[in-house]
């Protein structure tokens, strides 16, 4: 249905609705007239440059605290893309030092240039996906804005593009490409997560983890749905997400140094990352979290027997070994559960001393159904082992479901 509009001029009785958008007879004049859209659409066509060829490419950066950088970036793409008609999308999170309000002012004298600023929220992924999903070119661009990644390659990754590739990644990885000045620790840390990435992966890509990339439109469109958006890693998150059978493509390039502003990798990376794995395999089938929540139960059980086995090394009774690495497993799990697990819903101050609490009570009612399940399996004639994982499989949902909406209930 059409908005409505209310024809001027008619009284009471001779007032009537029609939809905006069709030329109608006025009713009481009888004259032709013409609604207000199709005035609107004439005055876009007449402000449409013809000599504008259609835009070929949008280029999405995102942007943390990249105030020195911003400049240079829009200055380096324009010397890169020549007569290529494209778009420059910045995705910004509210960085304190001004980047969104630099880029305005670049935005005032450059209608190439838009930014797009979110309050209250971080995240590089989900930074790329709301960029290409304000941009409008039939191929996108995801580029760091710190000048680490080298743009003179785009028109050759746009021109693989428009030949049919659907996603052409920069490699740092195949002949010709380079990590750049990265020391040893940061060059392995970067070839282990690339290694872990291939369990997810449908295609073989050397650089999966790379941030610069250059996809279809229609590509971006069959996997965005199913992103986790979660992290750093958009381009290994969109080709776990989409179509088993695509076209990667890969043009080799050396990563630069960072001259200005700071990398902001950090052990929240590193986190995401190892949670988009998780989400994209076993996921599927158990919630992530659960995932994560049960894995940090399996060290909490390792903790749990290093205590019994300090305190019967000093000849303590058994119940007191029992005991004591009892209360110190269910905070350690606590503890690495609010960090990792529930990271999200963290708890600090008071609100961390109240968790610990409420996870004192939810695990030891777990402990009392855990036995009194595996009591009943046993019961049934079943063995000690099947009814001791009943147990403490019935222990570990009940923690799980319990804690989330009574300790972390944010
Ligand atoms: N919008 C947004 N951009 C981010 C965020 N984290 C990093 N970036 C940007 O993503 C790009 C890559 O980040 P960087 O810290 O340089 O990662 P590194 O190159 O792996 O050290 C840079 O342009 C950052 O400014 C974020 O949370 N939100
Ligand atoms: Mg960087």
């Amino acid at each position: 249905m059409g908005r409505r509009k209310r024809l001027p001029g008619g009284g009471e009785g001779a007032a009537c609705w029609l939809p905006i958008g069709l030329p109608h007879q006025d009713v009481q004049s009888g004259e032709l007239t013409i609604s207000a859209t199709e005035k609107t659409a004439e005055v876009n066509t007449v402000q449409q440059d013809a000599s504008l060829k259609p835009l070929e490419l949008s280029v999405v950066l995102p942007c943390f605290n990249e105030v020195a950088n911003v400049d240079r970036c829009v200055e380096v793409l324009a010397e890169a893309m020549g007569s290529t008609r494209y778009e420059v999308i910045f995705v910004d999170d509210d960085s304190p030092d001004g980047t969104a309000a630099r880029v305005r002012e670049i935005a005032k004298r450059n209608p190439q240039v838009r930014i797009v600023q979110r309050i209250g929220r971080r995240g590089l992924s989900s930074a790329v996906i709301e960029g290409m999903m304000a941009s409008a070119a039939p191929h996108i661009a995801v580029m760091d804005a710190d000048l680490q990644h080298d743009e003179r390659i785009l028109p050759k990754m746009l021109r693989r593009a428009q030949d049919g590739a659907d996603v052409v990644v920069g490699s740092r990885y195949i002949e010709g490409g380079s990590v750049g000045e990265w020391d040893e620790t940061r060059s392995a840390m970067s070839r282990f997560a690339t290694k872990l990435s291939t369990l997810i992966l449908p295609t073989e890509v050397s650089d999966p983890m790379s941030g610069f990339f250059v996809i279809s439109r229609d590509m971006m469109m069959d996997s965005v749905r199913n992103t986790s958006g979660e992290g750093f890693k958009i381009l290994l998150d969109l080709l776990a997400s989409g179509p088993k059978s695509v076209r990667v493509e890969e043009v080799p390039y050396t990563f630069r140094t960072r001259e200005a502003g700071e990398s902001k990798l950090d052990t929240a990376v590193l986190l995401g990352y190892a949670n988009l794995l998780i989400e994209k395999t076993i996921g599927r089938f158990i919630p992530a979290r659960f995932v994560m929540f049960a894995a940090v139960g399996g060290l909490g059980l390792i903790v749990h027997l290093m205590v019994v086995g300090l305190f019967m090394a000093t000849d303590q009774r058994f119940v007191v070994a029992q005991s004591v690495a009892t209360i110190v497993a269910i905070a350690f799990n606590y503890s690495l559960n609010n960090v990792l697990t529930f990271r999200d819903k963290r708890l600090k101050g008071w609100g961390w001393l109240r968790g610990l609490v409420s996870f004192y009570v939810v695990c030891s009612l777990g402990a009392a159904s855990n036995v009194g399940i595996a009591n009943v399996v046993f019961e049934n004639d079943y063995g000690w082992w099947v009814a001791a994982i009943a147990g403490v499989m019935v222990g570990a949902v009940w923690n799980y479901a319990v804690s989330t909406v009574v300790t972390w209930r944010k």
